[in-house]
């Protein structure tokens, strides 16, 4: 029996400068859907907020600025382009984007777009990092949870190409929940984007595991559920802030199978084998044979000696 693969691709941004407009950032998007076809791609996967600089990283004191940075329609005028390419070239593709939404709310979102330019998944950042107030004395802000609200989807899985694809969002692939929560839903496939500066303004020590964590998590993630990851940066020094790179396509026995070298635009691409999350479900990640849900529960009360 032929076995299910994919052609798959990390399209990792570098940064996205305030100057830039619109119609540059896309041309940059283009770019790399245009490069991915000519490797057979199938699948591309941008990172977190791949529109706009991410603004998270500083207080934005004017109302209409801040709004000029979420996309109420999509694609909308200024976002077209970007899905007629993907239809021309018959590609697919994940691209995470700040989102007001119909009824004005705002969330750190990821959509899924198949190769007719339908949107046919959607996800909204569950896990915000940061804080709601300004840090004073902090050398670049974090402000997700003062410009965005908790995701309101759950983790959502969705077929394409039959293969179950489940989206997430930076922060959320350091959390164990992500990924369990969508290998219980079937996922095989979880594409996520992440812009991580390169230091922790509040945990200095964890500096110099910076890209360590990002890839630990990662594969730990897809070792644990057997999955593929492919997570994808928003790298380089944007506006000021330094983000780490390390774009990466895990398999699910753990190993980076792809890795990005730059901090600037570049594509990652390899054929994934989804037979092998079979494989690895089928023996030591035998959910329904091994796992032991009925057992797990927490001992509050210390054990008396
Ligand atoms: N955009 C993010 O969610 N970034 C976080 C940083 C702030 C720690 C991350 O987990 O990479």
């Amino acid at each position: 029996m032929r076995s299910r693969t994919l052609t798959v691709s990390a399209a990792q941004l570098g940064p996205i400068p305030l100057s830039a407009t619109r119609a540059e950032t896309l041309a940059r998007l283009i770019k790399l859907l245009e490069e991915a076809a000519l490797e057979g791609t199938q699948l591309v996967v941008f990172p977190e907020a791949a529109l706009t600089p991410f603004f998270p990283h500083w207080l934005v004191r004017d109302h209409d600025e801040l709004h000029s940075y979420y996309d109420k329609n999509l694609p909308g005028t200024d976002t077209q382009a970007l899905f007629d390419a993907a239809r021309e070239l018959q590609m697919a593709f994940v691209l995470g984007y700040a989102e007001r939404a119909e009824d004005n709310r705002l969330f750190n979102t990821a959509v899924l777009v198949d190769e007719n330019a339908n949107i046919i998944h959607r996800y909204r950042k569950i896990h915000l990092p940061g804080f709601d107030a300004v840090q004073k004395d902090a050398p670049f802000q974090n402000l997700e949870k003062r410009y965005f609200e908790v995701g309101n989807l759950g983790f959502g899985v969705q077929s394409w190409r039959k293969t179950k694809i489940g989206l997430a969002i930076c922060n959320d692939r350091r959390w164990a929940e992500t990924y369990r929560v969508l290998a219980l839903g079937g996922a095989e496939l979880v594409c996520l984007g992440y812009n991580t500066p390169a230091s922790t303004p509040h945990l200095p020590e964890s500096d110099r595991l910076v890209d360590f964590q990002n890839h630990l998590s990662m594969q730990a993630g897809a070792y644990q559920n057997s999955m593929w990851v492919i997570g994808v940066a928003k790298a380089g020094t944007e506006e000021g802030v330094s983000q780490i790179g390390g774009s990466a396509i895990n398999a699910p026995s753990g190993e980076i199978v792809a890795v990005a070298r730059t901090l600037g635009d570049e594509l990652v691409t390899t054929d994934i084998d989804l037979d092998m999350v079979t494989r690895y479900r089928r023996d030591v990640f035998s959910f329904s044979q091994h796992r032991r849900p009925e057992h797990y529960r927490s001992i509050t009360e210390p054990v008396a000696r």
